[in-house]
C-alpha cells in the first residue's frame, strides 16, 4: 500500500494517474494548503520542503519519497511499469520528464500566480512568464507532430507534463496555435486513470464557484 500527502494541484495529480495507471493500491491524505498543512513539523518530518506531494511506501519498510518526479521514477522502477527499460528509450522519457520538471512546472507556476492571484498588475512579470510558457508548448507542439506521446510509448513523462499542461488557461496561455500538443491532451484525456487521477483529490481548479476561495487561500499561503 501506498500512503499519498496530496492536494488537488498538478504536481499532487501527476501521482494519483501514475497510481491509477499503475493499478497500485493507495490511501490519500489530502493536505490543504490554504491552511498551510504542508508546513506542519510532522508533514516536514517526511518532506523537509513543505509541499505536495510526498508517498510512504508500506511495502518497502515504509521508505518515503518526496518530489514529484523521483515519487514518478520510484512508482515506475518499482513495477517496472511507464518507464522504458531500454536505455536510450528510458533516457528520452527522463529528458522530458525534466523538461517538465525544470520548465513547464516553474513557469506555469510562475504564470498562474502573476497572471491571476495578485490585484495589482504587474504586466512585464507576467509577459515573461507567459511568452515562456508560450514557448515551451510551442517545443512540444514541435516534438509532438507525428507523434503519439512524448516517448514511444506511455511514460511517466507525458503524466508529468499533461498534469500541468491541461491547466494551460489557469495561466492565461492558450493553446489555439499548438494542435498536436492539444491532440495529445485530448489523447490522454480519454484515458480513465487520468479522468480519476485529476479528480484525486477533488479538484478546487473546475469548481468554478470555489474559485475566489481558492484564490484567496492561494494568496495567504503565498504571503506566510
Ligand atoms: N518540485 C516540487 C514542487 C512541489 C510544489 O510546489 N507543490 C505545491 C503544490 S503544486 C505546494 O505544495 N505548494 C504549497 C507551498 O508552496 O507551500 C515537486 O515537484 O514535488
Amino acid at each position: 500500500m501506498i500512503e499519498l500527502y496530496t492536494a488537488a494541484t498538478p504536481n499532487g495529480h501527476k501521482i494519483s494517474i501514475a497510481l491509477e495507471e499503475l493499478g497500485l493500491a493507495y490511501n490519500v491524505h489530502h493536505l490543504s494548503l490554504s491552511k498551510n498543512e504542508q508546513k506542519e513539523p510532522e508533514y516536514l518530518k517526511l518532506n523537509p520542503n513543505g509541499r505536495i506531494p510526498t508517498i510512504i511506501d508500506r511495502e518497502n519498510d515504509d521508505f518515503v519519497v518526496f518530489e514529484s518526479g523521483a515519487i514518478l521514477m520510484y512508482l515506475a522502477e518499482k513495477t517496472g511499469k511507464l518507464l522504458s527499460s531500454d536505455p536510450k528509450e528510458r533516457s528520452r522519457e527522463i529528458q522530458w520528464l525534466m523538461f517538465q520538471m525544470g520548465g513547464i512546472g516553474p513557469m506555469m507556476g510562475q504564470a498562474n500566480v502573476w497572471f491571476r492571484y495578485w490585484d495589482e498588475t504587474y504586466q512585464p512579470a507576467i509577459d515573461r512568464y507567459q511568452n515562456e510558457v508560450k514557448r515551451l508548448f510551442g517545443v512540444m507542439d514541435g516534438h509532438l507532430n507525428g507523434r503519439e506521446y512524448l516517448a514511444k510509448e506511455l511514460s511517466i513523462a507525458d503524466i508529468a507534463n499533461w498534469a500541468w499542461v491541461r491547466i494551460y488557461d489557469w495561466s492565461g496561455v492558450p493553446i489555439d496555435d499548438f494542435p498536436h500538443l492539444t491532440a495529445w491532451l485530448d489523447r490522454l484525456d480519454q484515458r480513465p486513470a487520468f479522468q480519476i487521477g485529476i479528480k484525486t483529490p477533488p479538484s478546487e481548479y473546475e469548481q468554478k464557484a470555489k474559485e475566489e476561495d481558492f484564490i484567496k487561500g492561494a494568496r495567504n499561503m503565498l504571503l506566510k
